[in-house]
């Protein structure tokens, strides 16, 4: 008997567990099958059933199951230095909190918390701090990403709502992204605009961007903007709407309110079209050429990220794009719309909760209704009146000694913050630091008294919103390593200790999310009796009823979700309905503005500063990933060639980029891509991984008046060459110390750690330097390969442990130092030949091995060069051609964009 027949059918292995990716907005589905738990052992996949990238994933999102390493992870709380128990942190912080609290009120402390937190955790924090410590001090690092779209939502919607959803990418006929390097930052929406321009070829992509990034890979036309320009363009364009009769007057009569004095200072500041030309250093036929397009076409779409949001005048730039969509009446319908990408996982999840300082819960703000509304439903008489203190405010209150006690989670300041030395200071100087996070050694957690544990990616459960609204769960794949615990357990635990026990019951992210849901249908209704209550946007009133196991169970889904759209709702404003008081859409009049800090003689460039393909933020996590960390290797700086030849800057020189604020080191990748007078410099380095590579430092604090969101993008900085007495690299497979370098930088590789070098000082006695800094006093019998000129002051060293290479270090006055690759790959090997270590000692590969160069294709580990080869020995004429030959770009596609730049034109 065929004893299959009764043995049902498993459409779903029993180790296989969906979840959410960790990293960006876009909110992917992943299906991750565990192999082996106590090694942490799990592979993972794109889950097809997830409406929001259907089985698709980056280079980051692929590389996932090789971030679970527990290397330097925090798996006990500390405080001092000192391992102690939960009981005595938690006791230790909430009686931190409550002394330093009546000692100077509640607004002395603070939390700065995080889109890197699940809702659940975000709900409770917010609600413990506004609720019922009664201040309004805490905030996230969403105001260095979202606060801008938020504000310029509530002013044009009444509601901070995104109107659209990723479907709309596939309706549309012309897309327009600005500000926003899709192809890096949010693959899979670049992915989906790629295939929707395959399947309609008339569908037109314009992107605004100083610099020539991989998205313009799909563009029909780039528009290499003046940094900070964007709202004379877009003011321009509405303009040049009304101009060519193209407005929906009809929609505007019926659906907005503000219209004729937006469109008549927008024909003030905008309608010359030379002018906006002159502005936004673009050609007047490219400027036409947009607002043709985009005036004869219907379905719209204007996605817009950190190009628009990172800015001292974004809140209006975002108003800018909005008030054209409004003036079409391009907006909730299939195809068009304004559409802000969002960053951060949980980016929408925290705006759900209020987790920003000038919001209160479930999309409330200050009003007396909404605090009165409030404080019924927490049952709490302290529940906070008026806005907080926002980050960049925030930290200069710690400084100042305003605010003496702070808890960070989830987030990295010393990194992240603009102006980042001085948030050193602050820290430095304050009475109570605790921080919340997964790592043991970041560049916050130097700074703190307390460091509580929390579980991660993998571990954690709960639910984020992506940017289309979409609320799905992130489930626990691997069990709680060490002590580490949820944020929301570890924040419910202090509330408890702090005297809220009453308030904070919670057993499980389950109940959270249930009061969660709760309080956004409070009293979420329109009722013309009473005029104290107001209908609002965010409304999960359908799923007040989920169960415990219904919560388990819960299945991606956009919000609202209410009894009218109990599956969730796609698109928003469809109805032409908006949450104002009176029903209609705001345009709002956009007076454009320049940058905060203009230019000097000291300080000529503008320093624009961004994101790599394969590196997440801090690199706390994707650093860990071998696969991710050789793309880009180093921390570099990107100039046009006459910036490079202006400022003496020679291609992969190390440069000394400096601002009124801080200085660094990177290497110099000069370039057409960049406009002149602009430089970019990657936001992701840390002191974990570079001596000198923190830009954060470099970042003037200027904000935006109402968003308070920093200007991240626009700089006044200096480049000058570093000219340091040797350049050097070192390999090796254990970590060494390295020290009197003043250029370091790490990275992990497979089997090795990369160390890139640079110093001011000679050393005297290469080889002997050398020997102990590679040997750090290993016992270990070891054999040496060497070379040493010393009139030439050069050296090659390997040392060897049985047949297999151990480390190995090159050090020359000058640039010409081997190449890494065919290095890095010794490390393989379980014996190095006579060839080979014949090849260390000249410096040059051996003959018929070229380097691989570096890596483009992050899953396959496929290097520039030998796509190049492949290339011209094989005639390769197309990115399939490259995929058959070398399966570069055949796993997640995020490399695709250069694949193409290396095809012959
Ligand atoms: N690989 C990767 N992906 C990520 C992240 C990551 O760390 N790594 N982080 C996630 C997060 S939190 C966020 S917020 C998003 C950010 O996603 P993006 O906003 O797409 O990323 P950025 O590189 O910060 O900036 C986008 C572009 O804005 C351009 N820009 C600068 N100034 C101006 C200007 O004045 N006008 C215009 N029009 N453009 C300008 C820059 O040149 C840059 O190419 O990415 C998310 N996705
Ligand atoms: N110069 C410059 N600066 C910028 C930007 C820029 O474009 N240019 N972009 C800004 C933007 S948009 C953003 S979003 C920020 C991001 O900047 P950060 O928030 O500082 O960066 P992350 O690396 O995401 O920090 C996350 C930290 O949280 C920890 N972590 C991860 N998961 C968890 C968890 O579940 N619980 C806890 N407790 N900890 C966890 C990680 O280990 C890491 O240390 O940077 C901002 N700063
Ligand atoms: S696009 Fe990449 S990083 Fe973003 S959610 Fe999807 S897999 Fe993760
Ligand atoms: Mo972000």
């Amino acid at each position: 008997m065929n004893n299959m027949q009764n043995t049902p059918i498993k459409t779903v292995e029993p180790n296989t567990i969906k979840t959410t990716c960790a990293y960006c907005g876009v909110g992917c589905g992943i299906t991750a099958t565990v192999h082996d738990v106590d090694k942490r052992l799990i592979t993972v996949q794109g889950d097809e059933q997830h409406p929001s990238n259907f089985g698709r994933l980056c280079s980051k999102g692929t590389a996932l199951a090789d971030t679970l390493t527990l290397d330097d992870r925090l798996l006990s709380p500390m405080y001092k230095g000192e391992k102690i128990s939960w009981d005595r942190a938690i006791k230790e912080t909430a009686d931190q909190f409550n002394t330093i609290i009546q000692q100077h009120g509640p607004d002395a402390v603070a939390f700065y918390i995080s889109g890197q937190l699940l809702t659940e955790d975000y709900y409770v924090a917010n609600k413990l701090m506004k609720g019922f410590i009664g201040s309004s001090n805490i905030d996230t690092n969403s105001r260095l990403c979202m606060a801008s779209p938020t504000v310029a939502h509530k002013r044009a919607f009444g509601s901070d709502t995104v109107p659209g959803c990723y479907d709309d990418f596939d309706h549309a006929e012309l897309i327009v992204l600005t500000g926003s390097n899709t192809a890096w930052c949010h693959p899979i929406i670049f992915q989906r605009i790629k295939k929707a321009k395959e399947n309609n070829p008339a569908l037109k992509v314009v992107v605004i961007d100083p610099r020539e990034t991989e998205t313009c890979a799909i563009a029909d036309l780039h528009l290499p903007i003046q940094s900070g320009t964007d709202a004379f363009l877009f003011n321009g364009l509405l303009a040049q709407l009304s101009k060519a009769q193209k407005l929906d007057l009809d929609y505007i009569d019926q659906n907005v309110e503000g219209f004729v004095d937006t469109l008549s200072s927008a024909i003030e500041s905008a309608s010359d079209i030379r002018n906006v030309a002159d502005i936004c250093g673009l050609s007047e036929a490219d400027i036409h050429t947009f607002y043709e397009w985009f005036s004869g076409t219907n379905k719209v779409i204007s996605a817009y990220s950190q190009g628009i949001n990172q800015s001292s005048s974004g809140t209006d730039k975002v108003n800018a794009i909005i008030n054209v969509h409004l003036a079409t009446g391009r907006i909730g319908k299939i195809g068009a719309g304004p559409f802000s990408l969002t960053g951060q996982p949980n980016a929408m999840g925290g705006r759900e909760v209020g987790g920003l300082a000038n919001q209160l819960a479930a999309h409330m703000d200050f009003t007396e209704d909404n605090i009165n509304r409030l404080s019924r439903f927490w049952q709490s008489d302290v529940v906070s009146s008026s806005p907080g203190l926002k980050a960049v405010d925030l930290f200069d209150a710690i400084e100042d000694g305003r605010v003496k006690a702070v808890w960070i989670m989830a987030t990295s300041p010393v990194d992240s913050l603009p102006n980042a030395n001085k948030v050193k200071t602050a820290l430095e100087k304050c009475q109570f630091v605790a921080v919340s996070d997964c790592m043991q050694h970041t560049d916050t957690t130097q700074y703190a008294h307390m460091l509580l544990p929390a579980l991660g990616w993998g571990e954690k459960d709960g639910t984020v919103t992506n940017s289309e609204r979409r609320i799905s769960r992130q489930r626990a794949v691997l069990p709680a390593p060490g002590e580490a615990k949820s944020d929301w357990w570890i924040i419910t635990q202090v509330a408890k200790a702090m005297g809220f026990e009453k308030s904070f019951p919670y057993q499980s992210a389950h109940e959270i999310f249930k009061e969660h849901t709760q309080l956004s249908a409070f009293e979420n209704t329109l009722d013309i009796d009473d005029s104290t209550l107001t209908k609002r946007d965010f409304n999960l009133s359908a799923l007040t009823t989920l169960n415990q196991q219904q919560y388990h169970k819960l299945t991606p889904i956009q919000w609202p979700v209410t009894s009218e759209s109990p599956k969730g709702t796609t698109r928003m404003f469809e109805d032409g309905y908006y949450f104002t008081p009176s029903g209609k859409a705001q345009m709002i009049t956009v007076v454009p503005r320049q940058p905060k800090a203009p230019l000097s003689k000291e300080y000529p460039l503008i320093l624009n500063t961004g994101r790599i393909r394969d590196q997440w933020h801090t690199m706390s996590r994707t650093a860990l990933a071998p696969q991710l960390n050789n793309h880009k290797a180093e921390p570099f700086v990107e100039l046009h060639p006459a910036d490079a030849t202006r400022h003496n800057i020679a291609d992969g020189e190390l440069v000394l980029a400096s601002t009124a604020y801080g200085e660094m080191i990177a290497r110099a990748d000069v370039n057409k891509g960049q406009k002149p007078g602009h430089i970019f410099i990657p936001m992701h380095w840390t002191e974990q991984l570079s001596s000198k590579g923190r830009v954060g430092a470099l970042v003037n604090p200027a904000t935006d008046p109402l968003s308070g969101q920093p200007e991240s993008k626009h700089t006044p900085a200096m480049v000058k060459p570093y000219q340091p007495q040797w350049y050097g690299f070192l390999l090796s497979r254990r970590a060494l110390p390295i020290e009197n370098v003043q250029y370091v930088v790490k990275i992990r590789g497979q089997k090795f750690y990369r160390y890139e070098l640079a110093a001011e000082t000679m050393i005297d006695d290469l080889s002997a330097w050398a020997r102990a800094l590679l040997c750090d006093n290993e016992k270990a019998a070891a054999e040496w390969v060497e070379y040493s000129d010393i009139k030439q002051r050069k050296y090659r060293g390997a040392r060897f442990v049985g047949d297999m290479l151990e480390s190995c270090l090159f050090i020359s006055p000058s640039l010409d130092l081997p190449t890494r690759g065919w290095l890095a790959e010794l490390f393989n090997k379980s014996s190095i030949e006579l060839d080979e270590r014949m090849a260390m000692l000249s410096g040059s590969p051996p003959a018929g091995r070229e380097d691989c160069g570096k890596t483009i294709c992050a899953c396959f580990g496929v290097g520039e060069n030998t796509i190049k080869s492949a290339i011209s020995e094989r005639g390769l004429s197309s990115v399939q051609a490259i995929g058959e030959c070398l399966n570069a770009g055949t796993n997640c596609g995020s490399c695709i964009p250069e694949l193409e730049k290396l095809l012959p034109c």
